[in-house]
């Protein structure tokens, strides 16, 4: 069934394809379309969306999706019954675990599986059903180092704290933009309504960014910074607030242990000695730690350009640690823990693990396991390097690290290499063309929908239900069904699995779950009522929660953690000489865009289509950096790095810091064998040609996206196919 058969009354829902859930209004229109607007009557969106909410119904009516299993022949894609799809799947994965060992077989989780509460029920169980150590995620390329300082400092790995920025008077962000972003471990949709409710009560927005980027322009004050050395900007402030006499640990002290510690470590970084390398004032330093610790409440904040970087474990550390000793912990208006309806730390570990460090190691580099997985910068060797423990299969669930990962285009390679690949997915795109069977899930619009995962980040509580709107296309599943069928028939063979499915389908479905967890809950509802209200339902603002909802066996937050100090000596070591580092390069960084969404949603029409003369994958450079090169807005260069090279437009503007570069991630749909028939006419290229797979946070083994060394010259175009970019990857 498709939107055309959708008739009034108005459907209500969340939209899952970013971290801000904002609640949507579907109605069906004459044409045939939707009508799809925001929720008015959602009390935490208020009516707010973005333009990628209308264009959940281009998903849903994608000709590319797709709506069947399929396998990979030399004639091309062929359909295949479920059956006979799921048999062969746990065939090839037995069979591989046979023959080389339970490591041969890996897995990558995506990070729309996370915006899936069926797929994230259902995926613990199915990998551990595999045995295998080789599991990797998008974690590994984004939030991992939160992750790390949670569980280090509060005993838990999903114990981040979120600024309570509907509260706050002082709101310090290092490497966000949440104006596009919409977000991100603060699920708080309507970013631009609420920063500017900060303002206009009198409270200040601060930005540390090497771009002017769009939340620099609604903020009170945007400050440059050399990519990757913000560890020495936080390390400065807390200097000043420790020199100063300026924090206010009275109210924590019995809750912490360490702070002499960090007194130590950062009496040994003045503003003087970290402001040439920052690229930012001693006095503006001095000045922002003063205001930060004066403020009648105060919130820093740091994201992707701080968690994907060298130092980010680092970075996410002190961020906590700032928020802490100043006085602005677990109190309105400063960093809050939430208290969801769904809570996942109620959960047993075998679903919702509390995190583990370094318990094994890759086998190759000897990368350090986080709460099970290893860093995905060492996927491909995992893949290409010959030994015992080699992998030799990959299951890959919502993911695209063929675009998403560090050298990508090694990893793309390594992929082509294996002997078995799954992936559930609808659509053949850059990693899925290497699959050799495809299992296609429901559109977002064909399934329930209860967002366990970002109400754990949400700067409010509330909780909503969205069931399916429609009936699944052709013969797609939800993840979860799917999950459990790989996941009993790897097992079982045969009837035992077979009654351990049923027995799950029946007895304990996502929704039978989610009720249990909701009733179990702090808020004690139920799945009924959440159900009932279908704009959501408000459980208040953030409320102090310590030292309650800490899980460390102290019951006291680790101000200075072990691994953290120790890698102090790294910033030395590095950052001190930086520029021997980058050695006459540019910088490159990321960015987002509002009408994307990391590399998917490039397939449809409505996002994609826009100014042809303002291609979206563009490098952004400042006017002195154009110059030198003498090149012109507009024309193609050549961008190069250790790894490899790509060609985009240059946009020539003073929105970035000199010296720095800017590229967002996600494009590249030239590939052959992608089904993609929309994005394939606004391919772009992919950033993560050029990011190196070496680069790592050595803390934590997130990908140190930020700050890769890069040169930029003008291309031409007679210079032909020498570089491997150019070069078409041969046809499957
Ligand atoms: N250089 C650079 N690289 C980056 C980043 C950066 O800032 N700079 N950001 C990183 C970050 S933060 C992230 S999160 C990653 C994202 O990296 P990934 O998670 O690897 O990639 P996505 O682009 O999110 O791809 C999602 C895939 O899931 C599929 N999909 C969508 N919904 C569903 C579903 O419900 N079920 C299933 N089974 N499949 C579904 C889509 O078709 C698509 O193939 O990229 C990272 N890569
Ligand atoms: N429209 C849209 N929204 C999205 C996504 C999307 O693809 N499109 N992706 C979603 C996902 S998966 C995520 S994780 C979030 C991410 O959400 P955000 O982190 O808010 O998004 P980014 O645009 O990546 O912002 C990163 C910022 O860091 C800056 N930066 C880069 N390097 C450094 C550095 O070394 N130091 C400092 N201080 N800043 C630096 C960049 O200039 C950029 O402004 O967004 C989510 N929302
Ligand atoms: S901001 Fe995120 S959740 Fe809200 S409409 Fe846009 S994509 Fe959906
Ligand atoms: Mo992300």
């Amino acid at each position: 069934m498709g939107p055309e058969h959708y008739n009034p009354p108005p459907h209500y829902r969340s939209c899952n394809l970013c971290e801000a859930i904002c609640g949507i209004e579907i109605s069906g229109r004459n044409d045939g379309k939707l009508d799809i607007r925001g929720d008015k009557d959602d009390p935490f969106s208020r009516g707010y969306i973005c333009p990628k909410a209308v264009a959940l119904q281009d998903i849903h009516s994608d000709p590319d999706r797709l709506k069947y299993p399929v396998r990979r022949t030399a004639k091309g894609w062929q359909r295949l019954s479920w059956d006979e799809a799921f048999g062969e799947v746990a065939k090839n994965l037995k069979r591989i675990k046979t023959q080389y060992g339970k490591n041969s077989v890996a897995t990558y989780l995506g990070n729309p599986t996370v915006h899936n509460y069926g797929a994230l029920l259902f995926l613990p169980p199915f990998i551990r059903s595999l045995r295998t150590r080789n599991r990797y995620s998008a974690t590994s390329v984004d939030q991992l180092a939160h992750h790390f300082a949670g569980y280090l400092m509060f005993g838990h790995q999903l114990l981040i704290p979120v600024p309570d920025i509907d509260r706050t008077q002082y709101f310090l962000a290092l490497g966000a933009n949440p104006i596009v972003s919409n977000g991100s471990l603060m699920t708080a949709p309507g970013m631009g309504r609420r920063l500017e409710a900060v303002r206009r009560r009198g409270g200040r927005v601060i930005l540390i960014d090497p771009r002017y980027n769009e939340t620099a322009r609604v903020a009170d004050r945007h400050l440059f910074i050399r990519p990757g050395t913000d560890v020495l900007l936080l390390l400065a402030l807390l200097h000043v607030v420790f020199a100063e006499g300026l924090t206010r640990v009275a109210d924590l002290a019995s809750l912490t242990s360490g702070v002499e510690t960090i007194e130590g470590i950062a009496a040994q970084f003045t503003p003087e000695s970290v402001a040439p390398i920052t690229g930012i004032d001693a006095i503006e330093i001095r000045r922002l730690a003063q205001e930060f610790a004066a403020a009648e409440s105060a919130v820093c904040y740091g994201r992707i350009g701080v968690s994907t970087q060298e130092f980010g474990g680092l970075c996410q550390w002190l961020i906590n640690v700032l928020n802490i000793v100043t006085g602005n912990f677990d109190r309105p208006g400063g960093a809050m823990f939430t208290l969801p309806a769904f809570d996942p730390l109620a959960l047993p570990q075998s679903i919702a693990p509390h995190g583990s460090f370094a318990r094994w190691h890759s086998r190759v580099r000897k990368l350090p396991e986080f709460s099970g997985e290893l860093p995905v910068a060492a996927l491909a060797e995992e893949i290409l390097t010959e030994g015992p423990g080699q992998i030799k299969a990959l299951v890959t669930c919502a993911g695209n690290p063929v675009l998403s990962t560090p050298n990508g285009r090694e990893l793309d390679q390594a992929l082509a290499s294996l002997e078995f690949m799954v992936s559930l997915d609808f659509y053949v795109n850059e990693t899925t063309r290497h699959a050799h069977i495809i299992l296609p899930p429901t559109s977002p619009l064909e399934r329930n929908h209860y967002d366990i995962a970002f109400n754990i980040l949400a700067v409010r509580n509330t909780a909503k239900f969205s069931p399916a709107l429609f009936q699944p296309q052709g013969e797609t599943k939800d993840d979860w069904e799917i999950l459990l069928e790989l996941q009993t028939r790897i097992e079982n063979d045969g009837l035992r699995g077979s009654l351990k499915r049923q027995f799950m389908k029946r007895l304990l479905p996502p929704e039978r779950i989610l009720d249990l967890g909701l009733r179990l809950g702090p808020h004690k509802l139920s799945l009924r009522k959440v159900r009932e209200a279908v704009h959501g339902i408000d459980l208040g603002p953030l409320q102090p929660c310590l030292p309650g909802r800490l899980r460390t066996a102290d019951k006291r937050i680790a101000l200075a953690p072990e691994p953290m100090v120790k890698d102090i000596k790294r910033v030395k070591d590095r950052l001190l000489n930086v520029d021997a580092h980058l050695n006459g390069h540019l910088s490159l960084i990321g960015r987002r865009q509002l009408r994307s969404n990391n590399s998917w949603m490039h397939n449809t029409e409505r996002l994609v289509k826009g100014n042809p003369a303002k291609p979206p994958c563009t490098i952004l450079m400042h006017p002195a950096d154009a110059a030198q090169r003498d090149l012109t807005a507009g024309e193609n260069v050549l961008v190069r790095s250790k790894i490899g090279e790509i060609v985009v437009p240059v946009q020539i503007s003073n929105e970035m810091m000199p010296g720095v570069v800017s590229i967002p991630h996600g494009w590249g749909h030239d590939r052959e064998g992608n089904q993609l028939s929309v994005a394939e006419q606004h391919a772009g290229a992919s950033i993560n040609d050029l990011t190196d797979n070496q680069a790592i946070d050595a803390l934590c083994g997130t990908a140190a996206f930020n700050g890769t060394p890069v040169t930029v010259e003008r291309y031409d175009a007679r210079q032909g196919t020498a570089s491997p970019h150019i070069r078409r990857q041969s046809r499957l």
